[in-house]
């Protein structure tokens, strides 16, 4: 199913010149709006006029995180406080949050954004929907929440936390569906089966979830543990919130990218040159129809890969791949790069492990060093007396990073429930080189 039919699916060559126009106007605006990008634009020795053609846009320069936060609060917006009805802010774990804002018009095109989110996971407005992204500055909550009342679902404000009370409405309200963080999921999952719920007899068909990485390995645990489909959704506060992009439930390869709203570029992080579609990089993002909060080519540090080939759903966008990881959460162990989803991978998928698992990154002389911490689950630990059991399953976990990623780490196998559960987005990594 499409929601909006005639805009998901047009065809390349129309498409790409509904991208021109929109891009030569928001480039225009911003150019005469916004002193950051007169600045900017100057420097790089570009003016509006340059952008004959989408690939032209490679001339202009990127915008990114610091100049987000040296405009703090609102130095970047396009429309008048007058004209902007709400605001939103990422929380930020280093440095300034940064502060987004949006008119009554962006709100009205993210919440079509999202409703094609919603029926690309196959719901309808016969669906009930308990949405457990936090209501807030995060735009999880709202956002998901004004898609799924366009799309005029019955939606259940719940925001995150409070895990008994969410799991009393899960059964007694019935939804057949859930938004959630996918770590959060996790901890409903595992906090129901504690109470003696059966998860999977819920009414639950379909989760959305987003927010973090999470690896394919994480999906096939959620499905297991509520028996529904889970569906991957992508974005971020800079470009919009959640929507910019997301799975079809009949293809499941790749997300969606709204390109008639957003122009995507992958990018060489360290050089920022722009890469052919296919090959994994850095993601780029120009808004194109944004009126309070517009941006050009913002290095979002977000790490996938683009496909170009089309889909069997029908929809003529460009598709997304997982993201591996942001940039700069990329760990470097003694020269080997890896992101803390590759190591979820390899801990799912070893049989007598939970997914709940922390990474400990420190410095040792000048090489870094990484232990991972996981639980085991309830029966591995009754066995443990048979210490053999626990050293066998480091065993097996050593050889699978050293075999998959090429890395070699300390593991500590821990107890069962002792790592500390999610409430919204997981905090995998405690990097202890910046202390
Ligand atoms: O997390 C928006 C969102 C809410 C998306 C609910 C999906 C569902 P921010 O707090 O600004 O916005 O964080 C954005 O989260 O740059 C990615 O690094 C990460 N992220 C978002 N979705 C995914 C995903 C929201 N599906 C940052 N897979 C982004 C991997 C994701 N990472």
């Amino acid at each position: 199913m499409i929601y909006n039919e005639e805009y998901e699916t047009l065809p390349r060559e129309a498409l790409e010149a509904l991208q021109l126009k929109r891009l030569q106007q928001v480039v225009n605006r911003v150019y005469h709006c916004v002193g950051f990008y007169k600045k900017s634009f100057d420097k790089a020795g570009v003016v509006p006029d340059n952008l004959k053609t989408l690939d032209d846009l490679k001339r202009f320069p990127f915008t990114t995180k610091q100049d987000l936060r040296d405009n703090y609060p609102f130095g970047l917006f396009a429309a008048p406080m007058s004209s902007v009805v709400r605001l939103h802010a990422s929380s930020g774990t280093t440095g300034r949050s940064t502060v987004v804002g949006y008119t009554k018009r962006d709100i009205d095109t993210w919440a079509e954004l999202v409703a094609r989110c919603l029926v690309a996971a196959n719901l309808t407005k016969n669906d009930v929907i308990h949405n457990a992204y936090g209501y807030g500055l995060f735009t999880g909550g709202l956002g998901l929440h004004y898609g799924a009342e366009k799309l005029g679902a019955s939606v259940i404000p719940m925001s995150g936390g409070n895990t008994k009370r969410q799991l009393m409405i899960l059964q007694d309200f019935g939804p057949t569906a859930i938004c959630a963080t996918p770590s959060y999921a996790l901890n409903l999952a595992e906090q129901g089966q504690m109470l003696g719920i059966d998860m999977r007899s819920l009414n639950l068909r379909v989760g959305i979830f987003g927010a973090e990485p999470w690896s394919e390995q994480m999906r096939e645990e959620i499905e297991r543990a509520f028996d529904i489909k889970a569906m991957n959704i992508y974005g971020l506060s800079e470009i919009m919130g959640p929507g910019v992009a997301m799975e079809c439930s009949d293809a499941r390869e790749g997300m969606h990218i709204f390109e008639d709203h957003f122009l995507v570029e992958t990018i060489n992080p360290e050089t920022g040159e722009v890469l052919p579609p296919g090959e994994q990089g850095e993601l780029v993002f120009t808004t194109l129809t944004k009126e309070a909060f517009p941006l050009i080519r913002y290095r979002t540090r977000d790490i996938s890969r683009l496909y170009r080939v089309p889909c069997r759903c029908g929809r003529t966008s460009y598709r997304m791949d997982r993201v591996m990881g942001r940039s700069d959460d990329m760990l470097i162990i003694r020269g080997v790069n890896v992101f803390p989803s590759q190591i979820e991978a390899v801990l799912v998928a070893i049989e007598g492990l939970q997914p709940h698992y922390q990474l400990i990154v420190d410095r040792e002389g000048t090489l870094d060093t990484l232990e991972v911490q996981v639980e085991v689950t309830e029966s591995q630990f009754v066995n443990a007396d048979e210490v053999k059991v626990l050293q066998k399953l480091e065993k097996m976990i050593l050889k699978d990073m050293k075999d998959y990623l090429g890395i070699t780490a300390k593991i500590k196998l821990v107890e069962p429930k002792s790592l500390q559960r999610s409430e919204g987005k997981a905090s995998r990594v405690i990097d202890k080189r910046k202390i």
